[in-house]
């Protein structure tokens, strides 16, 4: 009896053991660790990272990311989980490179938005770099109205644009030279639009669906009624109507101009 006792005893002490085995030792955080694992789809977790006890999510990414790499040129025996970290330390460089993009756009175009002027350089008697309120006090060389527009997709329009003459800017201030004899706007993005010196002189574009209306083309820096912000880039767009009836004319309205070059 006694040692069908003993017997029972020592199964359940056995019993007891072999799950105590199973568990993980109360001094470690396995919930988070393991949870870890799924959340950042990593395959493979190492012993440092345990005994780390990193338990923020974030600081375990760059623990996980950062030091496996070069542990692993170490560990040859498991190349799967060697060319997951691989894998992973090569999105967080191309994170980076996409944030440094990014930041070095918002340099580029940090002096444009404080900057913001209008520059007309090349073949003229004076170079102008204007700003929106330079530009504005030139009174007499102002220009309103609606213009009509109508895109390569066959979409029309009607908007009111303010701005000034881009002719009479560029022969009474900016003295164009008689041998000048093509005008290129270019905008901040790069995107431009070319004309010959008798395209910017022609007063008379029109809008086919109103026989009345003759057209300057125009530097504007209100539409709708609403100037331009300095903050979504130079506030200045060309303008300009139809040469003729079917004249798809709104490709060649250029935002955010940064500069007119004259040759
Ligand atoms: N700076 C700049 N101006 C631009 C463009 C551009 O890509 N960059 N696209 C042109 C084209 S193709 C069209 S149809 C119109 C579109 O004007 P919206 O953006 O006001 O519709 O802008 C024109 N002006
Ligand atoms: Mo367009």
């Amino acid at each position: 009896m006694k040692k069908i006792i003993f017997i029972l005893l020592l199964l359940i002490v056995l019993n007891g053991c072999t799950v105590n085995e199973g568990k993980i030792p109360a001094s470690t955080p396995p919930v988070v660790i393991n949870e870890k694992v799924e959340e950042e789809d990593v395959v493979e977790i190492d012993e440092d990272s345990v005994d780390n006890n990193v338990v923020d999510n974030e600081e375990q990414h760059s623990v996980i990311n950062v030091d496996e790499p070069i542990k692993s040129e170490g560990i040859s025996q498991n190349n799967e989980a060697a060319s997951n970290v691989a894998e992973d330390n090569q999105k967080i460089i191309d994170e980076n490179e996409v944030v440094e993009e990014q930041s070095s756009k918002e340099m580029e175009e940090e002096p444009a938005t404080s900057g913001n002027l209008l520059k007309v350089s090349g073949l003229t008697e004076n170079e102008l770099s204007l700003s929106l309120e330079e530009l504005k006090a030139l009174d007499e060389l102002i220009f309103e109205a609606d213009f009509y527009s109508l895109n390569s997709f066959g979409t029309t329009g009607y908007t009111h644009f303010k701005g000034i003459n881009l002719w009479q800017l560029l022969e009474k201030k900016a003295l164009i030279k008689n041998e000048a004899t093509v005008v290129t706007v270019v905008a901040q993005d790069g995107y431009k639009m070319q004309f010959t010196v008798e395209q910017v002189k022609k007063q008379d574009y029109i809008d086919e669906t109103n026989s009345e209306a003759k057209y300057p083309m125009i530097v504007a820096w209100e539409e709708n009624g609403e100037e331009y912000t300095p903050d979504k880039g130079a506030p200045f767009k060309l303008v300009v109507g139809q040469k003729e009836a079917g004249d798809t004319n709104k490709p060649q309205w250029v935002s955010n101009i940064d500069s007119i070059v004259v040759e």
